[in-house]
C-alpha cells in the first residue's frame, strides 16, 4: 500500500469446502495483501465449521481479515470476486453449497449500502456463527450498523460449530 494512499479499515470473510481448503484461505489472504493500495491489517485463526443453510455438503473451513484499502467498495468486490475465480470458484451449483472459495465483503468503515451489487453491512452477519466467531478474533470492538456490536451479536448465536485449527 502506497504511504499516501487515504485507507480505511474493511473485513472481509472467508470460506472454503471444497479442495485444499487450508492453502486456498491462505493464498486468498496472500492475494488481498497484494491488491493495489492495500494491506492486510488483521487475520483470525482458522476455523473448521459445521455447514450452514445446506447441511448436505463437508465441513467448512472459515476465518476473517481486516484489510486497510483504498479501494472503493465496488474495487473491492471485483478483487474479491477475482480471487474467487482464480481459486476455481465455479457458480452453478445449489445455493449456500460447496465452494473452493468464497469472500464476502463484511463492512466497510464509514459507509453504508445497498444496491444491484453490494449491501454493507452484509445483511446476514448477525445470523452466523461462522462470521462471527473469525470476526471477534480481529474486531471485537466493531460495531456494525443496524446490526450492532460484534460481541453482542457474537452471544446471540450457537458457536458450538467452530473450532479453531491449532
Ligand atoms: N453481494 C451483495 N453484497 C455483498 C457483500 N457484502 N459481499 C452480491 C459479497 N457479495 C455481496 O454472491 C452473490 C452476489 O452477492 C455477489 O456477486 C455480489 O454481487 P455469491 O458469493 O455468488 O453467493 P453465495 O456466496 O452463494 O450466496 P450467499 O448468500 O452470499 O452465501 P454465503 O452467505 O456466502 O453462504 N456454512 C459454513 N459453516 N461456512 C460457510 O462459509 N457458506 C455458505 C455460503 C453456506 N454455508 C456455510 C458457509
Ligand atoms: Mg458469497
Amino acid at each position: 500500500m502506497t504511504a499516501s494512499a487515504p485507507a480505511r479499515a474493511a473485513y472481509v470473510a472467508l470460506g472454503s469446502n471444497l479442495g485444499d481448503s487450508q492453502r486456498t484461505l491462505s493464498r486468498a489472504i496472500d492475494a488481498l495483501d497484494t491488491l493495489p493500495s492495500t494491506a492486510v491489517t488483521g487475520r483470525s485463526c482458522f476455523y473448521r465449521t459445521v455447514p450452514w443453510g445446506f447441511c448436505d455438503q463437508p465441513d467448512f473451513l472459515n476465518a476473517a481479515v481486516r484489510v486497510h484499502t483504498a479501494l472503493s467498495p465496488h474495487q473491492l468486490l471485483d478483487a474479491l470476486l477475482a480471487i474467487e475465480a482464480a481459486a476455481g470458484r465455479v457458480r452453478d451449483g445449489a445455493r449456500w453449497g460447496p465452494r473452493t472459495l468464497d469472500l464476502d465483503l463484511l463492512h466497510m468503515d464509514g459507509i453504508t449500502l445497498d444496491d444491484r451489487r453490494l449491501t454493507l453491512p452484509h445483511p446476514r452477519i448477525r445470523e452466523r456463527a461462522f462470521v462471527l466467531v473469525p470476526l471477534a478474533d480481529i474486531a471485537p470492538e466493531l460495531i456494525l450498523p443496524g446490526q450492532g456490536g460484534v460481541i453482542e451479536l457474537l452471544r446471540q448465536v450457537d458457536a458450538t460449530g467452530c473450532t479453531a485449527l491449532p
